[in-house]
């Protein structure tokens, strides 16, 4: 299946949700009301609802950790060979339970090794990481969910390889100290938190940007000896500062949950890079194409950032299987930019960080 442009199923967009109204005060039901109006975003909005619905019963279950049974311990493996810890498995139950009233053609999650086809009219599939930056559930550091959402082909066997520009939405959830809801319908990035207190998503923040340039980069520096030049120019030059290439200081942050470091990056700009190295296994990185480099990719470009293999836009790839590994680079558009440029362009290696780096070089360790 080749890229699409354009998401034809909403092309009857009702009026910018939201567009009245004073952040804090509407809820996500209402928010997405308006959505329920016509045909295929009416399955659009109950998948989100449902999603939302699952997101209170997986809070409950973070928040409250060893005290509701969860111990963040591994349980066995995901079909894919991934480590799968007991809050995975609860989380992925959770979900697949509050979609059960949601019109949807075909379902895939991380913790399962095919989808399941449900109603074969319905006109949208869903695919869901239950439980991202799970090695964090017993840290009691930030983790998530994420969901992307596309519309249904006639044939069901192809639901899961299409283009990124088909999704018709995508979102995540952080469970942390706020639980939120990040999400975009393709009109902008909105992002609501659960007022505890009422149990409902509110509307906090509208349209979120972020900003063209980053002073703030993320990479798991521990891999450094793996990477290929052009990830080791790029941090480099980050590491190099006001002295280096890009003329200023950076900051460095590693949380290890892909949902905590897109909320940073939509909340104070920066850049993340999760790219393919040298270890086993980890020739087109470690995070998912279906389940969460698109629909964080959906996410940052609505924002205005930009997401990146280091060599294509990760929104036209059309993945080839279910659970496909990519490489992501994601956030602000210069830095993204940047990365590129650097991958496109070795010769620029050599003299990006030069004389400052020209002692250690970039290919010594
Ligand atoms: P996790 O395996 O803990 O679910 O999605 C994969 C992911 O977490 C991301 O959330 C996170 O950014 C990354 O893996 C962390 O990987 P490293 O441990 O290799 O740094």
């Amino acid at each position: 299946m080749g890229c699409c442009t354009h998401r034809s199923v909403l092309t009857n967009r009702p009026e910018t949700a939201g567009a009245d109204v004073t952040t804090g005060q509407l809820r996500l039901e209402s928010y997405l009301e308006r959505y329920f109006e016509t045909a295929p975003l009416a399955a659009v909005a109950a998948a989100i609802d449902g999603i939302a619905t699952a997101a209170l019963e997986i809070e409950s279950l973070t928040s409250r950790g060893q005290l509701s049974e969860i111990s963040g311990l591994a349980t066995g493996c995901n079909s894919d060979g991934d480590i799968q810890k007991d809050l995975d498995v609860r989380a992925d139950a959770i979900i697949r339970r509050a979609l059960s009233k949601a019109p949807i053609a075909a379902l895939a999650s991380e913790e399962a090794a095919e989808p399941e086809i449900r109603d074969p009219r319905a006109r949208i599939c869903v695919a869901v990481d239950p439980l991202d930056g799970s090695s964090n559930i017993d840290l009691n550091v930030t983790i998530g969910t994420i969901f992307s959402i596309l519309p249904a082909p006639d044939d069901l066997s192809a639901a899961f390889r299409q283009c990124g520009t088909a999704q018709l939405a995508a979102g995540f959830v952080t469970y942390g100290p706020q639980t939120s809801l990040v999400l975009t319908i393709g009109e902008g990035v909105d992002v609501f938190t659960l007022d505890r207190t009422s149990a409902c998503f509110k509307l906090v923040r509208r349209r979120v940007r972020i900003p063209a340039r980053a002073d703030e980069f993320a990479i798991n520096v521990s891999n450094r000896r793996h990477w290929e030049a052009p990830t080791r120019a790029f941090v480099d030059e980050c590491l190099a500062g006001a002295d280096g290439p890009l003329g200023r200081d950076f900051n460095m942050r590693w949380i290890g949950s892909l949902v905590a470091e897109a909320y940073r990056i939509l909340t104070r700009g920066g850049v993340f890079l999760y790219p393919s190295d040298a270890r086993p296994g980890y020739g087109d990185g470690r995070l998912r194409l279906v389940y969460e480099a698109h629909p964080m990719a959906f996410i940052i470009e609505q924002a205005g950032g930009s997401a990146s293999t280091g060599h294509d836009r990760i929104l036209d790839l059309v993945p080839k299987n279910l659970h496909q590994r990519v490489p992501l680079v994601m956030g602000a558009s210069d830095e993204v930019r940047r990365i590129e440029e650097l991958y496109s362009r070795p010769e620029l290696i050599a003299s990006s960080t030069a004389p400052l780096f020209a002692r250690r070089g970039f290919f010594r360790i």
